[in-house]
């Protein structure tokens, strides 16, 4: 089948050409937040289960954890990763590392699914070739939150990073270069997914407390993935 052959950009150009009275498809439903930076809002809904169980799959290897930060709190989010390296933060800084520190034991292996997501995702937000070595599971229960911050672990500062939220809605603060900048909030919800690259690679970011609520699917929580690439 010819359609095969073509992205999924080129298949939505192809439709609108043909059928220019229809809207895009739910996929097709980007948001430019900042420079280089999209919302594909929905784009994982549709593999959410898939994902669930891979998650569940990550956390029996790799339990969930709170960890310390360096600035001596006990952060609200429980967070654990898969692939060749993890995010830790522990009393003496944050930093990616090969092996779990609880177990002293790598990391479980990417699940193929969520590298397929996460290059799918980038590639539609313009990023070709993203081969992300890392995914932090952020797990948030009601009143979980992340401070504003930069992401600056990661060595490749040019490669996106690409985040997907599934379960309870959290509003997320979009910020700028400086901690100080306003930020922007969007609500995110079950199934969208962000790439975060080029200028806005660096700007500050956070979530608000997560208010209670029960999905469906995943019960009194919300669970966030970002894939990053680590290494140059
Ligand atoms: C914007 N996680 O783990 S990822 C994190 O919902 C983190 O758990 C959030 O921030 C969460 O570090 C959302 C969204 C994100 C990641 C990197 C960014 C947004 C970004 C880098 C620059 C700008
Ligand atoms: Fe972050």
């Amino acid at each position: 089948m010819l359609s095969h052959s073509l992205s999924k950009t080129d298949q939505s150009v192809i439709s609108l050409d043909l059928f220019n009275d229809l809207p895009p498809s739910p996929e097709a439903a980007q948001m430019p937040l900042a420079a280089g930076s999209v919302l594909l809002r929905g784009f994982a809904q549709s593999m959410d289960a898939e994902l669930l169980r891979a998650i569940d799959a990550v956390i029996v290897q790799a339990p969930l954890r709170h960890m310390q930060t360096p600035g001596g709190y006990t952060m609200s989010v429980a967070a654990t990763s898969c692939g060749s390296l993890g995010w830790v933060s522990d009393s003496t800084g944050y930093r990616y590392a090969a092996l779990d520190p609880s177990s002293r034991r790598p990391w479980p292996a990417m699940p193929a699914c969520f590298l397929d997501l996460a290059q799918r995702a980038a590639a539609q937000a313009g990023y070709d070739n993203f081969v992300p070595e890392s995914c932090l599971v952020n797990t948030y229960t009601p009143g979980a939150k992340l401070s504003l911050h930069q992401d600056k672990d990661e060595k490749d500062l040019t490669a996106p990073i690409v985040s997907v939220s599934l379960g309870l809605p959290a509003v997320f603060l979009f910020g700028g270069a400086k901690r100080s900048d306003k930020p922007q909030r969007y609500r995110l919800l079950h199934g969208d997914v962000v790439v975060w690259g080029g200028p806005s690679r660096l700007a500050y970011h956070g979530v608000l407390q997560l208010a209670d609520g029960e999905h469906a699917l995943l019960g009194r929580r919300r669970i966030n993935l970002t894939f990053r690439r680590v290494l140059v």
